[in-house]
Parts: structure tokens; sequence; C-alpha cells
């Protein structure tokens, strides 16, 4: 089987999953949410749908393929990157959104080949709306291919972003914003960030940046971003990664890139 055809395969074994664990996600919802726990902050909350939709994936993805394993936000990995297929899930993505009723939360599923994520799907519970990408093979939603931006001038530039739940961060990535504002038309906080990456891939935002993601949080949505032609990075050659994950176009990758980089937009708490 040539390369491009297990990359498929994978794609299509994740987007029949993160379906089926929409679905779940929804009548879930549906049913009433309750926050069953906190994790880093007193609004770091989990509840039961982020684990019972990733215990169904988990199950899904032992059925289907029992040699391969799972990096998932809610029960973390029995395995390192870089050996065989690794699946990296984020179960509910916007949790805090899906605990409001606010409808941008997202079932992200990546398939990571020795240590590269080689097909990822995102699906917005709420709305149905998914979006998948093949590395080297594109991006797509609703059977579009997609190619990002147009937008040449960061100060028409609409960007994303996104704060974290420990105050000390959230009162940094404030700063930052307060030094970038005034500079792009204005920004978007919609609380996903698998969701945010597409937009940025689909061009409904122009660009996205965001301190403190987890793999879970970007694996699949950084891999539609980049199928899409954005630049998908961190800060100073760094890798996207804890300390930033920054998507934008080429035409507006480096003034967004540079000026994160004078704002200490990867540093701080
Ligand atoms: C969320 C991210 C979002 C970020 C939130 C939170 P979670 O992930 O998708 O971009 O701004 O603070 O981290 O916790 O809902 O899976």
């Amino acid at each position: 089987m040539g390369s491009m055809d297990r990359e498929h395969e994978l794609l299509a074994l994740a987007v029949s999953i993160a379906r089926e664990a929409a679905t779940l996600a929804q009548a879930m919802r549906a049913a009433g949410v309750d926050p069953v726990a906190t994790k880093s902050t007193l609004t770091d909350v989990v509840t039961a749908a982020d684990r019972a939709v990733e215990r169904q994936v988990r199950e899904a993805i032992r059925a289907a393929r029992p040699g391969d394993t799972v990096l998932g936000e809610e029960f973390g990995t029995e395995s390192e990157a870089g050996q065989g297929v690794r699946w990296i899930l984020d179960p509910i993505d916007g949790t805090v959104n899906y605990l409001y009723d606010l409808p941008q939360y997202a079932v992200s599923l990546a398939a990571e080949v020795d240590g590269t994520v080689v097909a990822g799907v995102v699906i917005n519970a709420a709305t149905g709306k998914e979006w998948t990408a093949v590395l080297g093979g594109g991006a797509f939603t609703g059977g579009r291919r997609l190619s990002g931006s147009v937008q040449t001038d960061l100060r028409q530039a609409l960007v994303g972003t996104g704060f974290g739940y420990a105050a000390e961060r959230r009162l940094h990535q404030a700063a930052v914003l307060g030094g970038l504002i005034g500079e792009i038309r204005d920004v978007r906080r919609f609380g996903a960030a698998a969701i945010d990456l597409c937009l940025a891939a689909e061009g409904s935002l122009d660009a996205y940046y965001e301190k403190g993601l987890n793999a879970w949080d970007h694996a699949a949505g950084g891999l539609v971003a980049s199928e899409a032609g954005l630049l998908v990075t961190g800060l100073s050659g760094a890798a996207a990664g804890p300390d930033m994950v920054v998507a934008a176009p080429p035409a507006l990758y480096k003034g967004l890139h540079d000026r994160l980089v004078e704002l200490g937009a990867d540093k701080g708490p």
C-alpha cells in the first residue's frame, strides 16, 4: 500500500470515529452538562462528556487498530511519539463553550505516524461542520479545498487567539494582545483552538495565534491549516507547541510573527 493510501485510510477511520464521537457529545449536551471535576485551575473544567467521548474514541481505535496508541486530553498516553501510529485526541475542544452551550466546540482527532501528523479531522459537534486534511493531500471542508486568507495587509487582518486557564497567563496574553490590537483589523476569541485553526485554514480568520496549547488542541487543526497553505509554527524557529502556535498565510506570517516576538508572546507564565 502506498503511503498516501495509508494516510487516506487513517483519515477515513478518523472521520468515522470522530463523527460518532460528535454525535455522543451532542446527545450528552442535549441531556444537560455539569462539570465533574477541575484540572489546572478552578475554571479548567472537565465534564462527563469529555471522559465518555474519549473512552468511546479509544474503544473504537482499539477495535479497528489494536496495535496503535492514543494520546488523549483526559486519559493521557501509554506511549511517546515516534513509535508507529499514535492518535492524538481532544474529545471536546472548547470545553467551557460546551459547558455554556455555546456552539463552538469540537472533536479533534489526528493520526501521527513515527512522530509526524499525517491525517486529521476536526468536527464542530454543535453544528456538524467538518474539516479534514492529509499530509501532502490538502485540506477540505464540505468538499471544498481550502487555501486560507488572501489578505496581505496585517492592518486589515482579523486575527483569532485564546487565553489560558491561569489568571497570570491571561494577564500576560492580554498585555500581548494590547500591543497588537491597534495594528490589526480586530481580534476574535471563539474558545476552541482546533476550530480557530480550521477557520484560519478556510479564510474565515486571516490568522491565529495562541500560547499554551497542548498537542491535542492543535494536532488536527494545525494539519488542516498547513495543508491550506498557512505557515504553522512557534516563534523564532521553534515548532508549534505549548509556548506558541501561530498560523498565518505567507503574506501575513512575517509581520505577525515578528510582532509577537517583539511583544514576548511566547514568554511569560
Ligand atoms: C481550549 C482551547 C482554547 C483555549 C482555551 C482552552 P480545552 O481547550 O481550545 O483555544 O483558549 O483556554 O485551552 O481546554 O477546551 O480543550
